[in-house]
């Protein structure tokens, strides 16, 4: 039987196990949208088509399975780029189905056209650098082999995005409905066995060493680790950090944790690293310049490392390791815990994290380089009240960061997703939809009022779907990263910092959701019970002094 491309395409998700399709239409993309209609995959209208590729990450990310999004050619392509870069940059099998102009018009100045014909935008140009995979399917002879290269990067265990444009003609001509049996839908075998070399090597460094420390990567996460992982800290007594990117990779309200590492961060794990620990094991972490402080070299001096992770371009990227091992993290850890049970390991030396973080913590007073002066009570006890409030976990998308970094102790329960990659303003809100209804925690996204205003719109989409989410939005009127920066840098000439914001309450009144207004702690009071977090749509509002900085430098 013969069936027209659109429907193999619909078919090709479905088999992806897309379950979801954020997007906007536009006449060159009908006929797939058409062959959504039967499907049951959901589609999803949003207001921004870079929003609709922030859902499809999103929808990657709480999943761990394929992220979709669609729109039409020319703008609706281009509007993806910050969405695709951003799911390029954080590693997401995230797939972009765009529209195009018919073939037979290419190069002439056809609506909308985006084929580089004829002084036109060029898609496949556009999206080279930020795709795993991007084709312009301009026939049919080679669908079959284009949507297995497809698959093949979507479901790789190093995974990244993809994009598939096809002209609106190609869309409707006709294949055959067994195409797809060309196509292997598999998963790579994310367990492989690690060679036991490497675990011998492993087991002595961590033998020889007095003070071993973990600093778990978005790695660990990304291959379900946090067992093992959980299980070598607990038995051989090794304290943990992790990137700010894999929060919550070992339950941050546990005996060994030192919370995250980095700039922006508390600062324990890194005076840990740098007084206490000869060997670091560094299992799927970048080592990016927050993490790294700006990859200063006192950081590691003195200290061994291990470094483990399965893409080998991270491998020794900046910082030499002495051993290295290219491994997917569940398998290397799982090996390791079984072999230093088996090897009876002796555990070292019990470490009381609590009272190191206390005396560091007094450290940091003393030396007057809290991050975080009293003008910011307010914000530390709404985390302290989520913590409080959701014993059992909640889902939290979020772009400040700096915030949850150092108020916020990511539970084994909770998923912690923080706008890394390319960090890009106004991901939360759309990031979170795509995760909507597919969890049963409650679900937050965390944004600054600069990043509300990117994408502000999207809350509609929740409300156009029912889709439950709590918006945290940090007001103060500027953009404060940008204002902090202009202070410590710039001798406080502000600069296109400063705005001024809608009312709010009003907005959400508009919206048909929920407000509240938090202006100092006792305002806490009450929220729980003035508001659905489960199921409701609200926004909470936190407002901060413009004048306010965290005390950290950018650099820049
Ligand atoms: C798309 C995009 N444009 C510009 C920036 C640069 N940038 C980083 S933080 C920031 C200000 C953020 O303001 P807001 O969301 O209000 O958060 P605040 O710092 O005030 O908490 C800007 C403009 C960015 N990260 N992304
Ligand atoms: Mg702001």
């Amino acid at each position: 039987m013969k069936i027209q491309v659109s429907q193999a395409i619909v078919s090709f998700l479905e088999k992806l196990g897309v379950r979801c399709i954020f997007g906007i239409p536009g006449s060159h993309i009908l006929p797939v949208y058409d062959g959504l209609y039967d499907s049951p995959i959901r589609s999803v209208l949003a207001k921004h088509e870079q929003a609709a590729a922030f859902m499809a990450g999103g929808h990657a990310r709480i999943t761990g399975g394929v992220g979709a999004c669609i729109t039409t050619a020319g703008p609706g392509a281009t509007n993806l780029v910050t969405g695709i870069a951003s799911a390029f940059t954080d590693n997401l099998p995230v797939i972009a189905i765009t529209g195009e102009a018919p073939t037979h018009i290419f190069g002439k100045g056809g609506l909308q056209e985006s084929s580089g014909e004829g002084g036109s935008v060029d898609q496949v140009v556009l999206f080279a650098g930020i795709t795993r995979y991007h084709k312009l399917i301009e026939r049919t002879d080679y669908l079959a082999s284009v949507l297995n290269q497809a698959a093949k990067h979507l479901l790789s265990g190093t995974p990244g995005p993809v994009v598939l444009s096809i002209p609106f003609n190609v869309q409707k001509e006709l294949v055959d409905d067994a195409i797809l049996e060309q196509v292997a839908f598999t998963r790579l075998d994310s367990d492989p066995m690690i060679p036991a070399q490497y675990i011998d090597q492993s087991l002595a460094l961590i033998r020889e060493a007095r003070r071993p420390l973990i600093i778990a990567g978005y790695g660990c996460l990304r291959a379900d680790a946090s067992t093992p992982l959980r299980n070598i800290c607990e038995r051989l007594n090794i304290p943990v950090t992790t990137s700010l990117k894999a929060k919550g990779a070992v339950d941050e309200r546990s005996a060994l944790s030192l919370g995250s590492l980095g700039v922006t961060s508390g600062g324990y794990a890194m005076r840990y690293l740098e007084q206490e620990a000869d060997l670091a094991l560094i299992l799927g972490a970048g080592f990016n310049e927050r993490t790294s402080y700006v990859w200063d070299k006192q950081l590691l001096a003195g200290t061994k490392l291990i470094q483990v992770d399965n893409n080998a371009q991270q491998l020794q990227k900046v910082f030499r390791a002495d051993l290295a091992i290219q491994a997917d993290l569940g398998a290397y850890l799982r090996a390791l815990d079984a072999a230093s049970r088996q090897h009876d390991l002796p555990a070292k030396a019990p470490v009381d994290v609590a009272a190191f973080i206390t005396a560091a913590q007094q450290d940091i007073d003393d030396a007057g380089t809290r991050i975080f002066n009293r003008q910011f009570d307010h914000v530390q006890a709404f985390y302290r009240w989520l913590e409080h409030q959701f014993p059992d976990g909640l889902v939290m998308f979020d772009d400040n960061i700096v915030f949850a970094q150092n108020f916020y102790r990511v539970s084994g329960k909770d998923r912690f997703y923080p706008n890394t990659g390319i960090s890009s303003l106004g991901h939360a809100i759309p990031a979170a939809l795509g995760a909507a209804g597919m969890t049963d925690k409650p679900l937050f996204a965390m944004i600054g009022d600069g990043g509300f205003h990117m994408c502000g719109m999207e809350l509609m989409t929740a409300v156009n779907y029912s889709l439950a989410l709590n918006v945290v939005l940090f007001n103060n009127d500027t953009m404060g990263l940008i204002r902090k920066n202009q202070h410590q840098h710039y001798n406080d000439r502000f600069i296109d910092c400063d705005f001024t914001n809608p009312d709010y309450a009003q907005l959400a009144h508009s919206f048909g959701i929920r407000h509240a207004r938090i202006e100092k702690e006792q305002d806490l009071s009450g929220l729980a019970e003035s508001m659905d977090f489960r199921n409701g749509i609200n926004l909470i509002e936190v407002i901060i002094d413009q004048d306010a900085y965290p005390n950290y430098s950018s650099r820049r």
